[in-house]
């Protein structure tokens, strides 16, 4: 399936809300191409020529949901030159230890399925541990991320469980800052 931004579902469609479904190991090959063309999507978003030709958003993730598939994948692609990039195409993740200190965009974050942007700070995890099937290197995996690619990853994984961004911004008080988190 060739992913534009034609196929991306925005917020009000069912899907966003509903928790995902756990797909069987090793992958079908229709789930195997499913998170291909879901991680070939985020890298060709990172290209201006792409976007302006299929009218898409830049991003850094994507959840099967936002293609209107109930299933528990999800792929991030996040381009760092100073720390090198971070690459993950996964199966049921699940994040299986966190830190106690909280992180947050202190620019809020975005996502592909909600326009327009909701303002606020979204509190995360400063850092996790995911246990998840990685498509990219054949193996299950103990994933830990810190920082920036841990605040992608628990948004990704939110979409799984049917969380918006938005549902974890303080509504009286969206910029109020979080003590002793790392803002990002
Ligand atoms: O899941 C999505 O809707 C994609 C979303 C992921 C995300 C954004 C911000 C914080 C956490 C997770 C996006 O990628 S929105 C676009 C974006 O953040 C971005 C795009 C290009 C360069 C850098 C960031
Ligand atoms: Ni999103």
């Amino acid at each position: 399936m060739f992913i534009d931004s034609t196929t991306i579902v925005l917020d009000g469609h069912p899907v966003l809300r509903e928790k995902a479904k756990e797909v069987n190991l090793p992958l079908s090959k229709e789930n195997e191409e499913i998170l291909m063309d879901m991680i070939t999507y985020v890298r060709n978003s990172h290209d201006e020529e792409f976007c302006k030709e299929y009218n898409c958003r830049a991003s850094v993730g994507i959840a099967a949901p936002q293609i209107a598939i109930g299933k528990r994948m999800l792929a991030v692609s996040i381009v760092d030159e100073e720390n090198g990039n971070v690459e993950f195409a996964l199966a049921n993740p699940k994040i299986i230890s966190n830190s106690t200190q909280k992180a947050y965009l202190e620019n809020g974050e975005g996502c592909l399925s909600v326009v327009p942007d909701v303002e606020g700070i979204v509190p995360r995890y400063a850092k996790i541990t995911v246990r998840a099937y990685n498509l990219l290197t054949d193996q299950i995996e103990d994933i830990r991320l810190e920082g920036y690619p841990a605040v992608v990853m628990q948004h990704e994984i939110d979409h799984l469980n049917g969380i918006l961004y938005y549902d974890r911004i303080d509504k009286n008080n969206p910029w109020a800052p979080i003590d002793g988190a790392l803002v990002i």
